[in-house]
């Protein structure tokens, strides 16, 4: 599939069956009114510009019967996994993880903030995994259900294209899954960090995997048979 810097995947094949689709932080405390980074200032239109098209890809997987996947950032609610510095940080930020604020407390697990956006939410039997970091890898037990359901592929979206989903696809890309990042399908708060990170994967002939928007893969997806 026409893709940068190569055509996606890298073996040529686009297997319904062992690819997966992403959806990183789809919350509102990141790009709904009142969560999180709203709470620090920046544009919600940045982080909800990919809301859109990334349910369009999310609708053609699920017509498919390919694996989509759910990611949440939060914090258990007496913040025993939220390490200090990060804590300090988001509180010099003016949104401390854990006050109280308009969408419930700031990333703690089961507050309306910390939920999946409606555009995007997950159906029930998709697995929704539950991260106290910016990567999802790490503290989850993602490896496993991907390895399990013998998914090699993976196709993401989600926000913030500079921190959760870059720090997400280089751990999926160390451990040997194959990237695919959808330009349209996520966003930053910062337009400039969003153009830089979706430039440095297309370094090195791919260094984390390639590049390609919502239109691309639905193009491709066209021709493709639902999985087994
Ligand atoms: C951030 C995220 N930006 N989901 N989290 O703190 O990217």
């Amino acid at each position: 599939m026409r893709s940068l810097p190569y055509d996606w995947p890298y073996d040529g094949v686009l297997d319904p069956a062992h690819t997966a689709l992403l959806c990183i932080d789809w919350q509102t405390d990141f790009c709904g009114p009142g969560g999180y980074v709203d709470r620090m200032g920046y544009d919600l239109a940045l982080t909800r510009a990919g809301l859109a098209p990334t349910a369009r890809v999310l609708a053609r997987f699920r017509e498919l019967g390919m694996p989509v996947i759910h990611t949440r950032e939060g914090h258990r609610p007496d913040l025993s996994d939220l390490p200090a510095n990060k804590r300090w940080r988001s509180k010099q930020a003016g949104a401390e993880i854990g006050s109280a604020g308009p969408q419930g407390r700031i990333l703690v697990r089961g507050e309306p903030g910390w939920e999946i956006v409606p555009e995007v939410a997950p159906l029930p039997g998709e697995p929704v995994i539950d991260k106290p970091g910016k990567g999802a890898f790490y503290a989850t037990d993602l490896d496993l259900l991907l390895r399990t359901s013998a998914i090699t592929h993976i196709v993401l979206t989600g926000i913030t294209t500079d921190v959760c989903v870059h720090t997400t696809m280089r751990e999926a890309n160390d451990r040997g899954y194959e990237c695919l990042l959808l330009s349209d399908c996520t966003g930053a708060t910062d337009p400039a960090h969003h153009t830089a990170a979706l430039s440095m994967i297309t370094m090195q002939g791919g260094v984390f995997g390639a590049v390609t928007d919502s239109e691309a893969l639905l193009s491709a997806l066209r021709t493709v048979e639902p999985a087994v």
